[in-house]
């Protein structure tokens, strides 16, 4: 904690660092009350820095023990201790410089740098958490090999962990264990990771594309060995993924996974020890829902893929973060597209997109994809970062063809290998491999904001030509007025009576070739562009941003009658979803008003009929019907309405009161095919018992929305369920739509069951966070006195407060503020002990600005916030961000 205002760090201010550390000794004595470390830096000045004998190493809540030069005691006025460094000055070019520190992880509660999870030790050091370890060059462009040695009570820590092969293990004459770890491969600090603990590990291996046998093992409490095989699964398949889909081979003999329970995000990739949120790695039927399950393999992949894309090419600075997370994130995607459904994944990520991060990019923390400025770095791993990030790699993709992209990003692997790089040197990758020119592409990473696209339509029945105009424009940010045009790649379709036409683009030769050409993609990089098709025998229905092709929102004045034609008929499969949400959005917004002025409300029998037709459709697979039949959610209504206009109560009566008519009018068919889809075999993660369970979700929702009937069913459900996922939806259900008495008794029975593994726990009290009833904001209050609730573990606090403010809108946003008082009291409390888990539970109190009525409340809650002594950074940016 700083107590003066905290500073700003500018991408612009960037300099090469002074020394280079090109090998790193650790010596670890862990103890109960203090921990000694032991460090040898091998410096060497390095060239391209400024050649001064001058070496600022960053430390935080350290005690300096000890401090030599080449093996000699350094006295008190070769070095100044600062608040958060040490200053050397007149080092030779060369050196070994020795530090011994003191720390005490047993009482970091910030969860950064090296703390105690449960019985073990564990570290977490990205961003900038190993400078709380030892006094570092604690930047990711400081790469090192390191050697780690362990010395620790065996009886207590069996397992002792860290980065690379395992070099030795002998006993001291202490009784300690000692072990020594070496990694081969230069890493930043960031990457470095240490566990010691009473652990049981499950182990498999993998051949890989050259032969070599890969060690794999997963270590966990024992009383969780039993809920690895998924995880595993999961290492294996992605392993041989990016070995085939990206030509990436692992490179050490071993790779270890451990799960820890208390942990800021879900999981971290160090350098063959991945270390993993339990909540990202354990899968059970009783425990992990469905949508657990394929989160797992999806975080899996992505630790398992920096490998490449993250470790053996880094990041030079962390306003490249995006470098990294980005490309990780869209191999992820495509990873978890080929593993299933790749609609079905991409209507996903799109809904995340869409609700989340474009509510990001309206908000007071908008940043550009690369920031240019930060105070604290924690605060952007960020959904702009990661999910808009992979947004421009997935928009190379398309701008370059699978084939060029493929040999962009082996140009960049190779020619980088070993080095800590900047976006720029991954878009010049992708240019040379390619041959395009990228230059007005990089404002996708220069400029924060989402773009808009106003589409509109002319039709010339006599020349039989269409033309679509396209005007694009992005909002202002904080920091940036005015935009420059983004190339924005649009996806294309034209759907006629018989389904999709073929198109013809004026002024473009006719390819012969192409057998399939009712598919394009138009390249808008003007402000202001036509595009003429000719040719055509009929006024199309145009179907725009196919596959999502742009993080953009997109204006089209569509009638109800084209958007049900797109709905059933389009080849794309996004465009069908999207068109259902966009139909549903009108209804809802119709349904508002009529409620607004008092009256009954009306829902548009096309809707209801085109739900009808939905369900009855056998082309569909269940999992893309039950995201067709979704509605969107309030969040992203609320989002819609914009600034100043989101009336979250309206907003849920609304959508209830569609859900009620929807439920009432398809009762038989959504019975029916709740009752079709019953998965009869004993449970498994597969796609079709998956795809099977969410559709039944989906229909028991409409039908208790609709009346008695959904909750005689979902109180059959839950007492048959053989798997959490159907318990939880039968009690969401319930609990949602049904009186005190439906759910009061299996939410006591489900706590009683399943009350002793915290896995479950969590998702009951996230659950119980989301009921939309009065007393909502007592419950949660009384649940964060609950013994199963500790404010020191990020999962329990997401799971219900997080869960409260995010996705409890009408009982976060209460008239009385008492929503508001309860987020601000907790990260009053958690500003003091994690910080960054404080700032981002904060975020739902930033967008003040959208709701209406409510913005006094909500301001009022972050001026108290920013009032209180002794702010962390994180919160202190947040804060005053969002009041500017
Ligand atoms: N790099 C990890 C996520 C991660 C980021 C920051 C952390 O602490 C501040 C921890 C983990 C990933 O992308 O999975
Ligand atoms: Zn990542």
């Amino acid at each position: 904690m700083r107590d003066a205002t905290p500073g700003t760090i500018h991408l612009k201010d960037y300099q090469p660092p002074g020394y280079l550390v090109n090998r790193t000794e650790l010596h670890f004595l862990l103890g109960e009350e203090d921990t000694i470390v032991t460090s040898k830096l091998h410096l060497l000045r390095n060239t391209e820095g400024s050649s001064s004998g001058e070496l600022e190493l960053d430390g935080q809540d350290l005690e300096l023990v000890e401090i030599r030069l080449d093996g000699e005691i350094l006295e008190a006025d070769r070095y100044e201790l600062r608040e958060a460094s040490l200053l050397l000055r007149d080092l030779p070019e060369q050196c070994l410089l020795s530090c011994v520190t003191r720390i005490q992880p047993q009482l970091n509660t910030s969860l950064e740098g090296l703390y105690r999870s449960q019985t073990m030790f564990c570290t977490q050091c990205e961003a900038e958490g190993f400078r709380k370890i030892t006094y570092y060059l604690d930047r990711p462009d400081v790469m090192s090999v390191f050697t780690v040695t362990i010395d620790a009570d065996a009886s207590r820590y069996p397992v002792l962990l860290s980065n690379g092969n395992l070099e030795e293990t002998t006993l001291l004459p202490s009784g300690d264990t000692r072990v020594v770890w070496h990694d081969p491969f230069p890493k930043p600090s960031y990457l470095f990771a240490l566990v010691a603990g009473q652990l049981e590990h499950v182990e498999d291996s993998f051949v890989t594309c050259s032969g070599r046998d890969v060690t794999l093992r997963i270590y966990v409490e024992e009383k969780d060995i039993d809920k690895c095989g998924h995880a595993m699964d999961s290492l294996q398949r992605s392993m041989r993924w990016d070995e085939e889909r990206f030509g990436r081979e692992y490179d050490l003999d071993i790779f270890n996974v451990v799960a820890v329970d208390d942990f800021n995000m879900g999981a971290m990739e160090n350098k063959s020890l991945n270390i993993f949120n339990t909540s990202c790695v354990l899968c059970d039927p009783d425990t992990t829902t469905d949508v657990g399950y394929q989160r797992v393999e999806a975080i899996v992949a992505h630790e398992y893929f920096h490998n490449w894309s993250g470790n053996r090419v880094t990041c030079r600075d962390w306003f490249q973060l995006s470098l990294k997370e980005g490309f990780t994130v869209f191999r992820d995607a495509e990873f978890s597209s080929d593993m299933g459904s790749r609609t079905v994944k991409r209507v996903e990520d799109v809904t995340l997109l869409r609700s989340a991060q474009f509510a990001e990019d309206a908000g007071p923390m908008a940043h550009p994809v690369r920031p240019e400025s930060y105070i604290e770095i924690n605060n952007f791993y960020t959904l702009t970062v990661y999910e808009k990030g992979a947004e421009v790699v997935r928009m190379i993709h398309t701008l370059l063809g699978p084939d060029a992209f493929r040999a962009g990003s082996d140009l960049y692997f190779e020619r980088h290998d070993g080095q800590a790089v900047t976006c720029e040197d991954f878009v010049l990758a992708m240019e040379e491999a390619s041959g395009k020119d990228l230059s007005q592409f990089r404002n996708w990473y220069s400029q924060a904001g989402t773009p808009r696209l106003a589409v509109s339509e002319s039709w010339d029945e006599d020349a039989g030509a269409y033309t679509l105009s396209v005007a694009q424009s992005c909002p202002p940010t904080p920091g940036q007025a005015e935009k420059k045009p983004f190339v924005i790649p649009l996806g294309i379709g034209l759907l006629g009576d018989a389904g999709n036409l073929r198109l013809q683009l004026e002024g473009e030769e006719p390819d012969p070739e192409l057998e399939d050409n009712t598919h394009t993609v138009l390249m808008v990089d003007q402000q202001q562009q036509d595009f003429v098709f000719t040719g055509l025998p009929e006024k199309p229905v145009p179907s725009l941003l196919r596959g999502f092709s742009a993080p953009v929102r997109l204006d089209f004045d569509y009638s109800r009658e084209d958007l049900c034609r797109l709905m059933s008929g389009d080849d794309d499969g996004f465009v069908r979803w999207d068109s259902a949400q966009t139909l549903a959005v009108g209804v809802i917004a119709e349904v508002q008003q009529q409620l607004a002025s008092g009256g009954e409300p009306v829902v548009d029998p096309l809707f209801l009929q085109a739900s009808i037709q939905l369900l009855q459709d056998p082309s569909l697979d269940p999992a893309m019907l039950a995201e067709m039949l979704t509605l969107p959610s309030e969040n992203y209504l609320a989002e819609l309405a914009g600034e100043g206009a989101a009336d979250v109560d309206a907003i849920h009566s609304a959508r209830r009161a569609v859900q009620a008519a929807v439920g009432g009018h398809c009762a038989q068919a959504l019975e029916q095919r709740y009752r079709e889809l019953r998965v009869e075999e004993a449970y498994a993660a597969s796609g079709a018992q998956i795809a099977a369970r969410s559709l039944r979700a989906t229909c028991l929702t409409y039908l208790a929305a609709a009346g008695e009937r959904g909750l005689e069913l979902a109180q059959e459900q839950f007492s048959a369920a053989d798997n959490i996922t159907e318990r939880l939806s039968a009690l969401r259900v319930l609990s949602h739509f049904g009186k005190r008495a439906d759910w009061e008794q299996p939410m006591e029975q489900f706590y009683k069951d399943w009350g002793h593994e915290t896995l479950a726990v969590n998702q009951w009290l996230a659950l119980q966070a989301t009921m939309p009833d009065d007393a909502a904001v007592a419950r949660v209050r009384h649940l964060m006195e609950h013994p199963d609730f500790d404010i020191r573990n990020p999962n329990k606090v997401r799971s219900l407060v997080g869960t409260f403010a995010g996705q409890n809108p009408v009982n976060f946003h209460r008239a009385d503020g008492t929503g508001y008082r309860l987020l601000r009291q907790i990260v009053a409390e958690l500003n003091a002990i994690n910080p960054q888990i404080a700032s981002r539970l904060l975020a739902p109190l930033t967008k003040w600005r959208y709701y209406s009525g409510r913005a006094d409340l909500m301001r009022a809650e972050l001026e108290q916030l920013a009032a209180l002594d002794g702010l962390s950074p994180d919160v202190f940016e947040v804060v005053s961000k969002s009041l500017k």
